[in-house]
């Protein structure tokens, strides 16, 4: 059946429809992608009110698109205290946030209990707040440290109060690709397999994928079928959450940065081709915020959110070191014509502003 025939009838697309789309006028790819989104969500626009905390930035492993970890090019190495972290979960909370994310590097020295006991912590002060933390690439670091399982480390994070799982550590399954740019870094199967068990709990994670360095467009789509495919099986995905890669500060060597053109017909795609995957996340931290803005009329339905503080993409060159200001936020988002919805965690939707 041809391209067009397959999207019109939206049946479900395979790997060489996800290149053929590559192919496709960035106007009529668009078409598409929009009026899927439209069906699902019509004008609104989702978002959360979050504080991201990355509260180590020491590092065992290497990955060469990392600006953040401090054992190369970064000297600066820090860790906060736990009385640090909930001092600032506490003036986030006074701002009315509902989520906190936590991610870290992968730091031999604090420990397991570190992370679990500041979990438990900001639980018992802020049983409202949704703890989203651990990416599976941290899950399989602390797995191989302690010498537990991938289960064991995950029921901890459960009694300990964590909610759901972010989608960093992804990057791009593709084996060579990954080799290149993350060896040693979680396998593109365990990354899948963690989120399976997190899944098989009842809990809900987010996918992302790195893109616009090193890989391929086949990569990129490679990447979104494996993720279809575990979706099929567990449902257990809120969002798809692709990554521009920031080029600042780190040792990938990347000759040729993707156009604008090719990023949102990435998310484009990603919206047409993940048809089991509810929510595609235009991360205004990695995309800009006015190409965050111009992706929600190609398939995107959600922006992340207010932030507050960020430390890894903005350590490569992104803008979002502080954040976004609410009322900046909302207004980009009315004056873009979209209905911005104020969502918790797993996208019950808690206030429109209209
Ligand atoms: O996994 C690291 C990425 C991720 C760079 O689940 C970089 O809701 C771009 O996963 N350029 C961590 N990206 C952040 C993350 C995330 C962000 C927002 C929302 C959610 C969610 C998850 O940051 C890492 C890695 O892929 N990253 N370096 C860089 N130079």
């Amino acid at each position: 059946m041809n391209l067009i025939k397959k999207l019109e009838s939206q049946k479900r697309l395979n790997y060489e429809d996800g290149l053929a789309l590559y192919e496709l006028d960035l106007f009529t790819l668009a078409q598409f992608a929009h009026k899927k989104r439209g069906s699902l969500y019509g004008k609104k626009v989702f978002f959360n009110v979050n504080r991201h905390i990355n509260p180590t930035n020491v590092c065992k492993d290497v990955c060469k698109f990392c600006a953040f970890s401090a054992n190369r090019k970064n000297k600066n190495q820090y860790t906060m205290t736990h009385e640090k972290i909930l001092s600032e979960v506490k003036k986030s909370y006074k701002n009315g946030i509902k989520e906190i994310h936590i991610v870290s590097a992968h730091n031999p020295k604090t420990g397991l209990k570190w992370y679990l006991e500041i979990f438990s912590k900001i639980k018992k002060e802020f049983p409202s707040l949704h703890i989203k933390a651990l990416t599976a690439a941290e899950i399989h670091f602390l797995s191989k440290e302690y010498n537990l399982t991938h289960t064991q480390i995950i029921d901890k994070m459960i009694t300990h109060g964590v909610d759901s799982m972010p989608g960093g550590g992804a990057e791009i399954f593709d084996e060579k690709v990954r080799s290149y740019i993350c060896k040693g870094k979680v396998t593109s199967q365990e990354w899948l397999d963690i989120h399976e068990l997190w899944h098989s709990k009842g809990k809900m994670s987010n996918a992302t994928m790195l893109f616009g360095h090193v890989e391929k467009r086949e990569n990129r789509i490679d990447h979104m079928l494996r993720l279809r495919d575990l979706q099929d099986r567990t449902s257990g995905f809120n969002a798809f959450i692709p990554l521009v890669y920031q080029r600042e500060n780190n040792f990938l060597k990347v000759e040729n940065f993707l156009s604008s053109v090719e990023i949102l017909k990435t998310y484009a795609i990603s919206r047409l081709m993940l048809d089991n995957i509810p929510h595609i996340k235009a991360y205004w931290a990695t995309s800009t915020i006015s190409l965050a803005l111009v992706a929600l009329e190609f398939g995107a339905d959600d922006l992340d959110g207010t932030i507050e503080r960020e430390a890894i993409q903005s350590a490569a060159g992104a803008s979002s070191a502080y954040g976004m200001n609410i009322k900046n936020f909302l207004d980009l988002i009315t004056t873009s014509n979209f209905i911005p919805v104020e969502r918790d965690s797993l996208y019950n939707e808690l206030k429109r502003y209209i």
